[in-house]
């Protein structure tokens, strides 16, 4: 390393788009460490190239979900650490930062009770047809549509980990049974949150309303078959990632009445334009699950800190 790289001030991209938008301190925090911040100049999610482009000069990036994948890491050649607002890792090829030394770090816990009021309020919403009927009024329409309650009702989580057991909790005073499936069964997890563990097909036969709180997987858990051992008063629920339910299955069984609603925060492309968005019966956000002020400040916080202890392990 020659004197000029040795001075060299270390760069870090934010390519996760409302950086700071929350708060000042997670900029402060890069400021006070003396690190150069270059930030994502487009507002919104990068692309493979845009990503391509703007990661040669940096040492570390703050990362949201744009792809990370080998071909993007291996024009990163000062890059020592990637550092995720957020909990998933899937637009990151972890072989690939493996190979070539990059850390990965992300915010595991940051968002649980975003992700977990979201979700509540999204089964509130469909069961009581709020979303419909705000929509309806908005546009002149005074009718009152008739909802369902929660209380008393069986509740399916599909994926018993961090957000999945926060809800379990939020669920508590409605009462409800709730039924979970789980790679990794924590019988006293289980036992605390009131919940029982069953295979996934009586989950989906038996709940009333089926909630997905999963990592993203290489293959859809709920395709047609699933989909088609739902009571077709139920409703589901996916605020995880979208590649977890077959879209195209979802719409043939709300449009037929196989299914009685859906709210979803999460879509395999994204911004999502399909068209779900032609049903009344389904509510749907812009993957905004962990966008709650307070969970944004600590992701970013939590993020900032991570690339700092990372580069500090490199000796940076
Ligand atoms: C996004 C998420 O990463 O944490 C995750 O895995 O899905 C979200 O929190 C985040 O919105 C990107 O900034």
């Amino acid at each position: 390393m020659n004197a000029q790289e040795m001075n060299r001030r270390l760069s870090v991209l934010l390519s996760v788009s409302s950086f700071g938008v929350a708060s000042s301190t997670p900029l402060r925090m890069l400021e006070e460490a003396g690190i150069e911040v270059v930030m994502n100049p487009y507002g919104r999610r990068l692309t493979e190239d845009e990503v391509s482009d703007l990661i040669p000069l940096a040492d570390a990036v703050i990362a949201g979900t744009e792809p990370l994948n080998s071909r993007v890491l291996e024009r990163a050649t000062r890059l020592r650490v990637i550092s995720r607002v957020g909990v998933g890792l899937e637009n990151i090829d972890m072989n690939a930062a493996l190979q070539l030394g990059i850390a990965v770090r992300n915010t595991p816990d940051a968002l649980t009770d975003a992700v977990a009021e979201l979700t509540l309020g999204g089964i509130l919403s469909v069961l009581r047809r709020i979303g419909q009927m705000d929509r309806e009024m908005h546009q002149g329409l005074w009718e009152r549509r008739m909802g369902s309650l929660l209380r008393g009702r069986t509740v399916g989580i599909i994926g018993l980990g961090r957000i999945g057991r926060r809800l379990a909790q939020l669920l508590e005073p409605f009462e409800v049974r709730i039924l979970a499936s789980d790679r990794a069964p924590d019988d006293g997890v289980a036992n605390t949150l009131g919940a029982s563990y069953v295979d996934i097909d009586t989950l989906l036969a038996e709940a009333d309303v089926v909630t997905l709180h999963l990592p993203g997987l290489a293959e859809p858990v709920l395709g047609k078959r699933e989909l088609n051992l739902m009571k077709p008063t139920a409703i589901l629920v996916n605020a995880s990632r979208g590649g977890l339910v077959e879209e195209g299955a979802l719409h043939a069984a709300l449009l037929e009445g196989r299914l009685a609603g859906a709210y979803l925060d999460a879509f395999s492309t994204e911004p999502y334009e399909g068209e779900l968005r032609n049903l009344a019966n389904v509510l749907l956000t812009p993957h905004a699950g962990s966008y709650a002020a307070e969970a944004r400040e600590r992701m970013e916080i939590e993020a900032v800190e991570n690339m700092l202890s990372a580069l500090r392990e490199f000796g940076e």
